[in-house]
Protein backbone atom coordinates (compact mmCIF):
# COMPACT_ATOMS: atom_id res chain seq x y z
CA UNK A 1 0.00 0.00 0.00
CA UNK A 2 1.50 3.76 -0.69
CA UNK A 3 2.05 5.78 2.23
CA UNK A 4 2.23 9.23 0.44
CA UNK A 5 -0.49 11.11 -0.71
CA UNK A 6 -1.35 11.45 -4.64
CA UNK A 7 -0.92 14.05 -6.86
CA UNK A 8 -3.85 16.28 -6.70
CA UNK A 9 -3.24 16.42 -2.69
CA UNK A 10 0.61 17.23 -2.97
CA UNK A 11 -0.53 19.86 -4.93
CA UNK A 12 -3.19 21.22 -3.25
CA UNK A 13 -0.88 20.90 0.12
CA UNK A 14 1.98 22.87 -1.56
CA UNK A 15 -0.13 25.63 -2.83
CA UNK A 16 -1.49 26.02 0.74
CA UNK A 17 1.71 26.16 1.54
CA UNK A 18 2.60 28.99 -0.70
CA UNK A 19 0.11 31.11 0.25
CA UNK A 20 0.76 30.56 4.46
CA UNK A 21 4.36 31.29 3.20
CA UNK A 22 2.82 34.68 1.52
CA UNK A 23 0.03 35.46 4.51
CA UNK A 24 0.88 33.16 7.95
CA UNK A 25 4.53 31.82 7.48
CA UNK A 26 3.65 30.71 11.37
CA UNK A 27 1.41 28.13 10.44
CA UNK A 28 3.44 25.99 8.59
CA UNK A 29 4.73 24.00 10.41
CA UNK A 30 1.72 23.12 11.08
CA UNK A 31 0.76 21.81 8.00
CA UNK A 32 3.99 20.02 8.03
CA UNK A 33 2.65 18.25 11.19
CA UNK A 34 -0.39 17.37 9.80
CA UNK A 35 1.52 15.62 6.71
CA UNK A 36 3.16 13.50 9.01
CA UNK A 37 0.08 12.27 10.58
CA UNK A 38 -1.03 11.77 7.35
CA UNK A 39 1.27 9.37 6.88
CA UNK A 40 0.38 7.31 9.87
CA UNK A 41 -2.95 7.98 8.91
CA UNK A 42 -2.13 6.30 5.51
CA UNK A 43 -0.59 3.41 6.95
CA UNK A 44 -2.90 2.06 9.34
CA UNK A 45 -5.88 2.54 6.42
CA UNK A 46 -7.76 5.38 8.43
CA UNK A 47 -7.14 8.30 5.11
CA UNK A 48 -6.87 7.40 1.44
CA UNK A 49 -4.40 9.22 -0.47
CA UNK A 50 -6.75 11.47 -2.05
CA UNK A 51 -6.94 12.94 1.84
CA UNK A 52 -4.91 15.01 4.03
CA UNK A 53 -5.66 16.39 7.43
CA UNK A 54 -4.63 19.47 6.47
CA UNK A 55 -7.87 20.33 3.87
CA UNK A 56 -10.38 19.07 6.74
CA UNK A 57 -9.96 22.64 8.91
CA UNK A 58 -10.24 25.74 7.66
CA UNK A 59 -6.90 27.91 7.46
CA UNK A 60 -8.67 30.94 6.99
CA UNK A 61 -10.76 32.67 9.31
CA UNK A 62 -14.13 33.74 6.91
CA UNK A 63 -15.93 37.08 7.86
CA UNK A 64 -18.61 37.86 5.58
CA UNK A 65 -21.04 41.01 5.30
CA UNK A 66 -24.38 40.60 5.12
CA UNK A 67 -27.42 42.42 5.00
CA UNK A 68 -30.23 44.89 3.17
CA UNK A 69 -28.88 45.85 -0.36
CA UNK A 70 -27.44 49.26 -0.55
CA UNK A 71 -27.22 49.71 2.73
CA UNK A 72 -22.99 49.97 2.50
CA UNK A 73 -21.70 46.82 2.42
CA UNK A 74 -18.88 47.16 0.09
CA UNK A 75 -18.30 50.43 0.88
CA UNK A 76 -17.32 48.92 4.51
CA UNK A 77 -15.05 47.01 2.85
CA UNK A 78 -13.48 49.24 0.52
CA UNK A 79 -12.93 51.42 3.52
CA UNK A 80 -11.98 48.45 5.66
CA UNK A 81 -9.08 47.88 3.18
CA UNK A 82 -8.36 50.78 1.91
CA UNK A 83 -8.71 50.16 -1.35
CA UNK A 84 -11.26 50.89 -4.05
CA UNK A 85 -12.06 47.16 -4.46
CA UNK A 86 -15.73 46.86 -4.88
CA UNK A 87 -18.00 48.56 -6.57
CA UNK A 88 -20.52 50.69 -5.01
CA UNK A 89 -23.91 52.38 -5.66
CA UNK A 90 -27.69 53.29 -4.49
CA UNK A 91 -28.65 50.98 -6.83
CA UNK A 92 -28.44 47.01 -6.29
CA UNK A 93 -24.84 46.75 -7.51
CA UNK A 94 -23.62 43.04 -6.50
CA UNK A 95 -25.64 40.22 -8.10
CA UNK A 96 -23.24 37.85 -7.11
CA UNK A 97 -20.96 36.88 -3.47
CA UNK A 98 -17.36 38.07 -3.97
CA UNK A 99 -14.96 36.30 -2.01
CA UNK A 100 -12.18 38.58 -0.83
CA UNK A 101 -8.84 37.10 -0.83
CA UNK A 102 -5.35 38.45 -0.51
CA UNK A 103 -2.75 38.72 -3.07
CA UNK A 104 0.64 39.30 -3.74
CA UNK A 105 0.15 41.72 -6.56
CA UNK A 106 -0.15 45.69 -6.75
CA UNK A 107 -3.36 45.19 -9.15
CA UNK A 108 -6.22 43.54 -8.08
CA UNK A 109 -7.28 40.13 -9.62
CA UNK A 110 -10.77 39.35 -10.88
CA UNK A 111 -11.62 35.52 -11.35
CA UNK A 112 -14.46 33.75 -12.05
CA UNK A 113 -15.97 31.47 -9.08
CA UNK A 114 -14.63 28.39 -10.64
CA UNK A 115 -10.85 29.42 -9.19
CA UNK A 116 -12.45 29.02 -5.91
CA UNK A 117 -12.56 25.54 -6.22
CA UNK A 118 -8.81 25.14 -6.29
CA UNK A 119 -7.78 27.75 -3.56
CA UNK A 120 -7.05 25.99 -0.82
CA UNK A 121 -7.66 29.38 1.14
CA UNK A 122 -11.00 28.41 1.10
CA UNK A 123 -12.42 26.06 2.93
CA UNK A 124 -14.19 24.17 0.73
CA UNK A 125 -12.10 21.55 -1.23
CA UNK A 126 -14.60 21.90 -4.76
CA UNK A 127 -16.94 24.59 -4.08
CA UNK A 128 -19.03 23.90 -6.67
CA UNK A 129 -19.98 20.85 -5.46
CA UNK A 130 -20.91 22.78 -2.42
CA UNK A 131 -23.20 24.76 -4.46
CA UNK A 132 -24.93 21.28 -5.94
CA UNK A 133 -25.51 20.29 -2.36
CA UNK A 134 -27.84 23.25 -1.54
CA UNK A 135 -28.98 24.31 -4.54
CA UNK A 136 -29.24 20.79 -7.32
CA UNK A 137 -27.74 21.60 -10.33
CA UNK A 138 -26.53 24.67 -10.02
CA UNK A 139 -22.97 23.89 -8.94
CA UNK A 140 -22.17 24.05 -12.44
CA UNK A 141 -23.07 27.39 -12.87
CA UNK A 142 -20.69 28.64 -9.81
CA UNK A 143 -19.49 31.47 -11.99
CA UNK A 144 -23.30 33.11 -11.84
CA UNK A 145 -23.08 33.27 -7.92
CA UNK A 146 -19.36 34.02 -7.18
CA UNK A 147 -16.18 35.37 -7.36
CA UNK A 148 -13.22 36.26 -6.31
CA UNK A 149 -11.26 39.37 -6.33
CA UNK A 150 -8.08 39.40 -4.60
CA UNK A 151 -6.67 43.10 -3.00
CA UNK A 152 -3.20 43.13 -1.93
CA UNK A 153 -4.38 45.27 1.60
CA UNK A 154 -2.24 44.12 4.67
CA UNK A 155 -5.49 44.29 6.89
CA UNK A 156 -6.49 40.96 4.56
CA UNK A 157 -3.83 39.04 5.20
CA UNK A 158 -4.85 35.91 6.80
CA UNK A 159 -8.49 36.03 6.61
CA UNK A 160 -10.88 35.82 4.17
CA UNK A 161 -13.92 38.57 3.73
CA UNK A 162 -17.03 37.65 1.58
CA UNK A 163 -19.15 40.44 0.35
CA UNK A 164 -22.64 39.52 -0.56
CA UNK A 165 -25.61 40.56 -2.57
CA UNK A 166 -28.11 42.69 -0.74
CA UNK A 167 -31.21 41.69 0.31
CA UNK A 168 -34.02 42.84 -2.15
CA UNK A 169 -37.20 41.43 -2.91
CA UNK A 170 -37.78 41.30 -5.82
CA UNK A 171 -34.80 39.65 -6.56
CA UNK A 172 -34.52 37.20 -4.28
CA UNK A 173 -33.69 33.72 -5.40
CA UNK A 174 -33.82 30.35 -3.63
CA UNK A 175 -30.20 29.33 -4.57
CA UNK A 176 -28.85 33.12 -2.93
CA UNK A 177 -30.95 32.69 -0.15
CA UNK A 178 -29.27 28.89 0.88
CA UNK A 179 -25.51 29.93 -0.91
CA UNK A 180 -26.36 33.17 2.29
CA UNK A 181 -26.75 29.99 4.95
CA UNK A 182 -24.07 28.22 3.95
CA UNK A 183 -22.04 31.00 3.96
CA UNK A 184 -23.34 32.22 7.56
CA UNK A 185 -22.29 28.22 8.39
CA UNK A 186 -18.88 28.10 7.78
CA UNK A 187 -18.12 31.72 8.97
CA UNK A 188 -16.34 33.01 12.04
CA UNK A 189 -17.71 36.12 12.13
CA UNK A 190 -21.22 37.87 10.54
CA UNK A 191 -21.65 41.52 10.19
CA UNK A 192 -25.41 42.20 9.15
CA UNK A 193 -25.54 45.28 7.96
CA UNK A 194 -28.83 47.69 7.85
CA UNK A 195 -29.40 51.08 6.49
CA UNK A 196 -30.25 54.42 8.87
CA UNK A 197 -32.09 55.43 6.25
CA UNK A 198 -34.84 52.89 6.45
CA UNK A 199 -34.98 51.72 9.79
CA UNK A 200 -38.66 50.32 9.73
CA UNK A 201 -39.30 46.81 9.53
CA UNK A 202 -40.66 46.85 5.66
CA UNK A 203 -37.84 47.75 3.80
CA UNK A 204 -35.58 45.22 5.56
CA UNK A 205 -38.06 42.49 5.61
CA UNK A 206 -36.40 39.99 4.16
CA UNK A 207 -33.29 40.53 6.17
CA UNK A 208 -35.19 40.29 9.16
CA UNK A 209 -36.69 37.32 8.46
CA UNK A 210 -33.48 35.80 7.07
CA UNK A 211 -30.82 37.20 8.75
CA UNK A 212 -32.52 38.06 12.11
CA UNK A 213 -35.09 35.62 12.96
CA UNK A 214 -33.78 32.68 11.38
CA UNK A 215 -30.50 33.07 13.27
CA UNK A 216 -31.34 33.93 16.83
CA UNK A 217 -31.79 30.34 18.11
CA UNK A 218 -28.56 29.19 16.55
CA UNK A 219 -26.05 28.05 19.32
CA UNK A 220 -22.83 29.97 17.38
CA UNK A 221 -25.41 33.29 17.82
CA UNK A 222 -22.59 35.40 18.71
CA UNK A 223 -20.53 35.66 16.06
CA UNK A 224 -23.31 37.91 14.14
CA UNK A 225 -22.74 41.49 15.23
CA UNK A 226 -26.02 43.48 14.18
CA UNK A 227 -24.99 47.30 12.54
CA UNK A 228 -26.55 49.72 11.43
CA UNK A 229 -24.80 52.05 8.59
CA UNK A 230 -24.94 55.27 7.14
CA UNK A 231 -26.31 56.66 10.62
CA UNK A 232 -24.77 60.21 9.62
CA UNK A 233 -28.19 60.66 7.80
CA UNK A 234 -29.77 61.11 11.19
CA UNK A 235 -27.26 64.56 11.53
CA UNK A 236 -29.33 66.45 9.26
CA UNK A 237 -32.69 66.06 11.47
CA UNK A 238 -30.24 65.45 14.49
CA UNK A 239 -32.00 62.36 15.64
CA UNK A 240 -30.01 59.50 15.86
CA UNK A 241 -31.83 58.24 19.13
CA UNK A 242 -35.18 58.10 17.37
CA UNK A 243 -33.24 56.24 14.34
CA UNK A 244 -31.74 53.40 16.64
CA UNK A 245 -34.88 53.12 18.36
CA UNK A 246 -36.55 52.08 15.73
CA UNK A 247 -34.43 49.42 14.23
CA UNK A 248 -34.35 47.83 17.59
CA UNK A 249 -37.91 47.98 17.95
CA UNK A 250 -38.05 46.14 14.33
CA UNK A 251 -35.22 43.50 15.65
CA UNK A 252 -37.32 42.62 18.94
CA UNK A 253 -40.05 41.94 16.70
CA UNK A 254 -38.00 39.29 15.49
CA UNK A 255 -37.16 38.39 18.72
CA UNK A 256 -33.66 39.77 19.17
CA UNK A 257 -33.44 41.59 22.08
CA UNK A 258 -29.37 40.63 23.09
CA UNK A 259 -26.54 40.58 20.78
CA UNK A 260 -23.89 43.21 19.43
CA UNK A 261 -25.45 46.07 17.93
CA UNK A 262 -23.78 48.84 16.63
CA UNK A 263 -24.25 51.87 14.60
CA UNK A 264 -21.70 53.13 12.54
CA UNK A 265 -21.26 55.59 9.57
CA UNK A 266 -17.99 55.55 6.70
CA UNK A 267 -16.78 58.72 6.45
CA UNK A 268 -14.88 58.17 3.06
CA UNK A 269 -18.63 58.71 1.64
CA UNK A 270 -21.01 59.78 4.54
CA UNK A 271 -22.77 62.88 3.72
CA UNK A 272 -20.43 66.46 5.44
CA UNK A 273 -22.52 67.76 8.22
CA UNK A 274 -22.74 71.27 8.35
CA UNK A 275 -22.90 71.96 12.16
CA UNK A 276 -20.12 72.17 14.08
CA UNK A 277 -21.48 71.15 17.32
CA UNK A 278 -23.60 67.82 15.83
CA UNK A 279 -20.69 66.44 13.49
CA UNK A 280 -17.88 66.57 16.92
CA UNK A 281 -20.52 64.93 18.71
CA UNK A 282 -20.91 62.28 15.87
CA UNK A 283 -17.36 61.47 15.27
CA UNK A 284 -16.47 60.84 18.77
CA UNK A 285 -19.30 58.39 18.52
CA UNK A 286 -18.15 56.55 15.58
CA UNK A 287 -14.84 56.71 17.02
CA UNK A 288 -16.45 54.64 20.08
CA UNK A 289 -17.89 52.47 18.02
CA UNK A 290 -15.84 49.35 17.80
CA UNK A 291 -15.68 48.74 13.44
CA UNK A 292 -12.03 47.33 14.05
CA UNK A 293 -13.83 43.98 15.27
CA UNK A 294 -12.29 42.46 12.01
N1 LIG B 1 -24.20 58.81 3.83
C1 LIG B 1 -23.65 57.61 3.76
N2 LIG B 1 -23.67 56.93 2.59
C2 LIG B 1 -23.10 55.70 2.56
C3 LIG B 1 -22.49 55.11 3.71
N3 LIG B 1 -22.03 53.87 3.35
C4 LIG B 1 -22.34 53.72 2.04
N4 LIG B 1 -22.98 54.81 1.55
C5 LIG B 1 -23.49 55.01 0.19
O1 LIG B 1 -24.59 54.11 0.02
C6 LIG B 1 -24.65 53.63 -1.31
C7 LIG B 1 -24.63 52.11 -1.31
O2 LIG B 1 -23.37 51.66 -0.86
P1 LIG B 1 -22.79 50.23 -1.27
O3 LIG B 1 -21.51 50.09 -0.52
O4 LIG B 1 -22.80 50.01 -2.72
O5 LIG B 1 -23.91 49.31 -0.60
P2 LIG B 1 -24.04 47.72 -0.69
O6 LIG B 1 -24.66 47.31 0.60
O7 LIG B 1 -22.76 47.09 -1.06
O8 LIG B 1 -25.11 47.57 -1.85
P3 LIG B 1 -25.47 46.27 -2.74
O9 LIG B 1 -24.21 45.54 -3.04
O10 LIG B 1 -26.11 46.86 -3.97
O11 LIG B 1 -26.43 45.48 -1.92
C8 LIG B 1 -23.44 54.23 -2.02
O12 LIG B 1 -23.89 55.34 -2.75
C9 LIG B 1 -22.52 54.65 -0.90
O13 LIG B 1 -21.72 55.77 -1.25
C10 LIG B 1 -22.50 55.86 4.94
O14 LIG B 1 -22.01 55.41 6.00
N5 LIG B 1 -23.09 57.10 4.90
MG1 LIG C 1 -22.29 45.81 -2.61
Amino acid sequence: MLNRPDKSIRDRLSKLETHLNNENPLLLDVVSRFKKLDTVAYKIGLLKTSESYATSIPWWPLVSVLGTFSAGKSSFINNFLGDKLQLTGNQAVDDKFTVVTYGNSKENRVLPGIALNADPRFPFYQMSDEIDKVASGEGRRIDAYLQMKTSHSEKLSGKIIIDSPGFDADEQRNAILRLTDHIVDLSDLVLVFFDARHPEPGAMQDTLDHLVGNTINRSDSEKFLYILNQIDTAAQEDNPEAVVAAWQRALAAKGLTAGRFYSIYNSDVAVPIADEVVRQRFEKKMCAGQVSYI
